[in-house]
Parts: C-alpha cells; structure tokens; sequence
C-alpha cells in the first residue's frame, strides 16, 4: 500500500476562515437582520463544538438566550444562514484570506508526485469554491478529484460520513489517504471513517487532544518557516512534504 491521495479539511485546515470568515459573515448576518448579538471570538470557540452554521444557530438560541421567541426555529435558522453564506462568499471575494503556512507548497507537491486531492468538509460547497478560487485561481477547482462538502451527506462530522463519501468516490481504501485535519469533530469522524490524519491545530483548537494523529503541530511549514511538532515525530523534518509523508506512512502502517 502506498498513499494515493490526501484529504483536506476546509476551516482551521487549509486557511484560518473559522476566525477570519465564518465568525466575521455570522456577525454581519447577526447585524443585517437587526439582532442584536455579537458572537465574540472565546463564544466562538465554544459554538464551534457544535459543526454547521445552521445547527450552531440553534444551540446558540436553544442554549445561551433566555428569551428569544421565533415560530419556527428551523426556518428562521435556515434563513440567517443562507445570509450568512451571502456574506461570507462576499468576505473571500475580497481576497483577504490567506491559506494557511505550507497548503499551497503541497497542494503542489502532491499534483506533482501523482497523489490525487480531495476535500472533506462540514461547510457548503459555495462557500469552498469561493475560498479555493479567490486564493488559488479559478482553474484550482480541478485540482481536486472529489470534494465532499456538508449538502452531500446526511450526518454532519464528528460523523463519518462525509469522509465516507469522499472515499467512495476516491474509490479508495482508509490506508490509500491521509487525513488533514485542525479539530476534535473532524478527529473523531475520520477515526470512525478507518482513517488517519496529520493535525495542524489553530488558536480554536490547540487545546484539544488527537491521542492517535500520525503527528500534530502548529502548521504545515515551509523551509523558512519550520513547524513546531505539539505530538509525534517528525523525523528530522521541518516542514510537511511529500517525502516526510512518506516517511511518517511507512512508520504508522
Ligand atoms: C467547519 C464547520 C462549519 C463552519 C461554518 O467545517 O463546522 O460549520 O464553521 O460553515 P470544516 P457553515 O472544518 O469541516 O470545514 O456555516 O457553512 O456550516
Ligand atoms: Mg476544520
């Protein structure tokens, strides 16, 4: 067995739009609507358990307002998130947020060594074709074989099946790919799907734990800009390439 592809987790993974998309659209929809909440970044960190805008909506007025009365809370939840969706993909219009350190450099590397790329995330399709196109070109879409985003599957992560989903089309085995994740939801769901990861926290989830990860550590890297290795063995290595994949593969299966 060798690895024949590598799978992406979209928010905290490949660019931080967690704090600088996600939180920032929710607001503007919170405002546009004339509510008068303001999630702040320590609140996020909290609703975050909870994936998908619509169901974060919910908990959020299930469990932190008082007094909040709504006819249906399923529709008003589905209406202030397809603003928020509005709002978001207008945010990665403006082309201000970046992809994390090392994700394009491998995204790269992988197109050339013949390892194919997919995507598996919580989020809408719109919302990664925005963030895909506006950071990498709009040829940057092919470059994925598969990309499984939350509309496609029934369960959203900490359940596996976007991850399934993605495989299935991939047509490929758990021990064919590797995982790249940022958080305990998309931990536990790739665990169930038979799969493992390599984990590159952010400042939402350094301190949650990935007992099994392969490794885990603060970003990517690049050769002027090494990782910092939170678990795992790095093997002499700086930075996430190809080679060090194949490496850390050979020592895990
Ligand atoms: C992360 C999520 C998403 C985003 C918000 O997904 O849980 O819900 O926070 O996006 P992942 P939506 O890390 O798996 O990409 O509002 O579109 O759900
Ligand atoms: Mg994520």
């Amino acid at each position: 067995m060798s690895i024949k592809a590598l799978i992406f987790d979209v928010d905290g993974t490949i660019s931080n739009t967690e704090k600088h998309g996600h939180l920032v659209a929710f607001n503007k929809s919170f405002q546009f609507s004339g509510l008068d909440w303001n999630w702040s970044s320590d609140l996020y960190r909290e609703l975050l358990e909870v994936t998908g805008g619509k169901l974060r909506i919910k908990y959020y007025v299930e469990n932190y307002l008082d007094h909040f009365d709504v006819d249906d809370l399923d529709k008003f939840a589905l209406e202030l998130h397809q603003l928020k969706t509005n709002f978001y993909v207008e945010l990665m219009n403006e082309g201000k947020i970046p992809l994390r350190t090392g994700v394009e450099r491998l995204f790269t590397e992988a197109r050339e060594n013949g390892i194919q790329l997919a995507i598996a995330t919580t989020t809408s399709l719109v919302n990664v074709e925005a963030l895909i196109t506006n950071t990498l070109g709009s040829d940057a879409l092919s470059w994925f074989s598969v990309i499984g985003a939350g509309e496609m599957v029934k369960n959203l992560k900490p359940a596996p099946d976007v991850f399934e989903y993605v495989l299935d089309q991939l047509k490929l085995s758990p021990k064919e790919c590797i995982v790249f994740e940022d958080s305990l939801n998309g931990y536990v769901a790739l665990r169930k799907a038979g799969l493992n990861t390599v984990i590159t926290v952010n400042e939402y989830t350094s301190h949650q734990k990935f007992d099994d990860a392969m490794i885990v550590l603060n970003h990517l890297g690049e050769a002027e800009k090494p990782f910092s290795v939170i678990n795992g063995d790095n093997f002499g290595y700086s930075y996430v390439s190809i080679d060090f994949l194949k490496k850390l593969y050979e020592r895990f299966y």
